[in-house]
């Protein structure tokens, strides 16, 4: 489906990042849609510039696109791919219940993370002197089919969890190309991104639960409402509703120190 509505495909031995690749690419002249896959990065890197481990096996890629219409729409492709992930994982494993999203930009298999989102814009040159950049999006997706690293300061597990009928990266990443541009055909550029959320919201994790939210300078606690309209976190807290733009979430209160007996 994917390849019949015109998007193309760079396939890698190993890149430093199939996110950079991208970013390359724009700068000398590619507009997608183009996925670029790797089997494995040397410099996977995940928001903030944290390191996103790229072992051979798992999946690596990233889709440029471009023409998608107001760049304030852009920060909603992030729950466009979310989707299109979890859609591409049951599709290709058969399982329905075991996979969640965590806002904003993790997948989850049995409550522990197996993949992440990296969206990011790049400002590309059109030539015109009268609006000289015009923003072209990266979706980078990572997703552990075959290994989960081990001793991060949390758990993170792999695809081969689900049995063994786990699909490979290759097979994961053809269900994946066309989950893309069904989700996309949803979504219509913002138009339709009520629908993208109201399916977002069907299977997000910690919905009405307590959470902790860390930000660059406090970390906030409250019950998880929902995602607004634009696809920020509302936070119920013991001062009223908070509206959240990013931040890292976790599931209950903080930890006291001492620990409970
Ligand atoms: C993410 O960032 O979760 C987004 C990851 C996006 C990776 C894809 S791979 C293709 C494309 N090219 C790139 O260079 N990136 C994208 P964030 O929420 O910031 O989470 C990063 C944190 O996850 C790290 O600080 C580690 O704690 C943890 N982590 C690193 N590697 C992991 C892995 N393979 N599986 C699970 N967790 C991992």
């Amino acid at each position: 489906m994917a390849r019949a509505r015109g998007v193309r495909l760079l396939a890698l031995e190993s890149v430093d990042s199939t996110n950079d690749e991208a970013r390359r690419l724009i700068e000398s002249g590619e507009r997608g849609p183009l996925w670029i896959v790797a089997a494995r990065q040397t410099r996977g890197h995940g928001r903030l510039g944290r390191e996103w481990i790229s072992p051979a096996g798992n999946l690596h890629a990233s889709f440029i696109l471009s023409d998608f219409g107001e760049q304030s729409v852009a920060p909603q492709l992030g729950f466009v791919a979310g989707l299109a992930a979890l859609s591409a994982l049951r599709a290709a494993t058969g399982e329905a219940g075991r996979f969640a999203l965590k806002w904003p930009n993790d997948l989850l298999l049995d409550g522990t993370k197996l993949g992440g989102i990296l969206l990011e814009n790049v400002g590309a040159p059109t030539g015109d002197a009268r609006a000289p950049l015009a923003s072209v999006a990266v979706i980078g997706i990572g997703i552990n089919c075959a290994e989960a690293p081990k001793n991060l300061s949390f758990e993170a597990c792999a695809l081969t969890s689900v049995g063994p009928n786990a699909p490979d990266a290759a097979t994961l990443f053809t269900h994946l190309s066309d989950a893309l541009v069904a989700t996309l055909d949803l979504w219509r550029c913002g138009e339709g991104f009520a629908r993208v959320r109201e399916a977002w919201l069907k299977k997000a994790a910690y919905i009405g639960a307590p959470i902790r939210v860390e930000l660059p300078r406090e970390t906030v606690e409250g019950r998880f409402e929902t995602i607004d309209a634009n696809g920020r976190l509302v936070l119920a807290t013991r001062d009223g509703a908070r509206t959240i733009e990013a931040g890292d979430v976790s599931l209950g209160p903080r930890q006291s120190a001492g620990g409970a007996l």
